[in-house]
């Protein structure tokens, strides 16, 4: 009776017109309330005047670095990869999981007591996530003659450009749409200091958002029961050391804000990546399983080494309360690809991230529908632990809500919805229906009166 119910709902919700009776601004102020809710319930009201560029400077200034517990024994040394420096190159595994990107504002800063003589009036500001500290940097193009595009970081946090290395930008010609600059490679290590930074190349379009990514990455093999492994490392968070390791939420299946690893497990001589999770690329854990063992890897600070050794997991149990999914989790333990229909699975006890996830339902005609979930809506399922000998469940899927949200920026309105799940999780609109796309869900726009302001379909993307 539920299933045949939740079925009706969202039958209902893709043939009808969702009426979407509310202001723009109402529905983003709600929308910015709910996504800040979970992680920060005790701000969000004074949250509500912060822009988006604050309310990210802000989450990331209160996230703390945790300390786990290892629930794992380990033996003596088994093997030990030595790694080499090596350029970023078409086919390293840099580009997947270790771009970062970060919008600009036109607004200086507090923290910032000072701008370049030459910059002009409205330069661009904008952080870089550097390990544990955000990085304050501003760029723009000279007031005087030459014109040049220049980039600044302030990586002693003194407030001050007028000690830190300049970068002039180089025009990327091959990006045709959009005025891209490249600065670096540019270092993140504090000026003043002997210690040793990261460093990174940051291009610029439009002077509206900047990606950073890395410059090299570390490379080497390594030899688990007589079989040699191509490895790497790589420096995703920029402070110059290898071993950050994941310590979920991530801040989305792109983005798990702590350094990569790479292993050819299949030997075919690349770093696979299919989607996030089900890839030869992953955040730094302290455990890796290949072909059913458990290794713990101990990085050394310069990415120079990794040494493994055999390990003894204690385990937990997941519980998706029965319902047919595959998941892909990132963890702190060690990265996990699940699949099935009915069961649980045992986990090395640890935190986990679900970063992709598929769910499939039958309904009582028999039809089986499937889900995928977004980028960044895991809920419930993006940060949670699974403890030695317990059992961790989560109950998923339907009955939905629907949810909309609007952005309305520059003129153009753009209307999109989603579907929640009972986890507080996220589906894309784009079910298949025994693996045919559904129609897409019509929407109409009623203003204060009553009166349809705008109507359309939702496209799936
Ligand atoms: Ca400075
Ligand atoms: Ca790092
Ligand atoms: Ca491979």
């Amino acid at each position: 009776m539920m299933a045949k119910n939740v079925y009706i709902r969202y039958v209902i919700a893709i043939s009808m017109a969702i009426m979407i009776a509310f202001s723009a601004v109402a529905e983003a102020e709600n929308l910015a309330e709910a996504d800040s809710g979970s992680s920060q319930q005790s701000s969000s009201a004074s949250q509500k005047k912060l822009t988006p560029y604050e309310i990210l400077r802000r989450s990331k200034l209160q996230r703390a670095a945790e300390k786990t517990p290892e629930n794992f024994s380990a033996g003596p040394v088994i093997a030990e990869a030595r790694l080499t420096t090596v350029p970023v190159s078409r086919d390293s595994p840099t580009g997947l999981l270790a771009m970062q990107r970060q919008d600009t504002t036109l607004v200086r800063p507090p923290e910032l007591q000072e701008q370049p003589a030459d910059a002009p009036k409205e330069p661009v500001y904008f952080v870089v996530r550097v390990g544990d500290r955000d990085i304050h940097g501003i760029t723009y193009r000279s007031i005087s003659p030459n014109g040049l595009v220049k980039l600044y970081l302030d990586t002693d946090g003194d407030g001050l450009f007028s000690n830190e290395k300049e970068y002039l930008g180089t025009w990327l010609s091959i990006f045709q749409l959009t005025r891209t600059y490249r600065f670096g490679p540019v270092s993140t290590q504090k000026a003043g200091t002997g210690t040793k930074g990261g460093s990174f190349y940051a291009d610029c379009s439009n002077g509206q958002w900047l990606t950073f990514d890395p410059v090299s990455y570390r490379r080497g093999k390594v030899v688990l029961e007589g079989k040699a492994y191509e490895i790497a490392l790589v420096d995703t968070d920029f402070d110059g050391k290898y071993n950050k390791y994941f310590v979920p939420p991530a801040a989305d299946s792109r983005d798990p804000q702590c350094d990569v690893l790479a292993i050819d497990l299949n030997g075919d001589s690349k770093f696979n990546f299919e989607q996030p999770g089900e890839s030869e690329i992953m955040p730094l854990s302290r455990l890796i399983e290949i072909k059913g063992q458990y290794y713990s890897m101990d990085v050394a600070d310069d990415g120079g080494t990794i040494e493994f050794r055999q390990a003894r997991p204690q385990f937990g149990t997941l519980s998706l309360e029965g319902k047919q999914a595959k998941l892909a989790l990132w963890s702190d333990a060690a990265c996990q690809q699940l699949s099935g229909s009915g069961k649980n699975w045992n986990l090395p006890a640890g935190k986990y991230a679900v970063v992709t996830m598929d769910l499939t339902e039958t309904d009582s005609a028999g039809d089986r529908w499937a889900f995928k979930m977004t980028k960044a809506g895991a809920g419930k399922l993006g940060d949670f632990e699974i403890k030695p000998g317990q059992t961790t469940s989560f109950r998923i899927g339907p009955p939905f809500q629907t949810r909309s949200f609007m952005d309305n920026g520059e003129g153009n309105v753009l209307v999109g919805f989603d579907l929640k799940g009972q986890a507080g999780e996220r589906y894309v609109p784009g079910a298949t229906k025994n693996g045919k796309e559904v129609p897409e869900p019509q929407f109409k726009i009623i203003d204060s009166y009553g009166k349809v302001a705008n109507s359309g379909q939702f496209e799936f993307r």
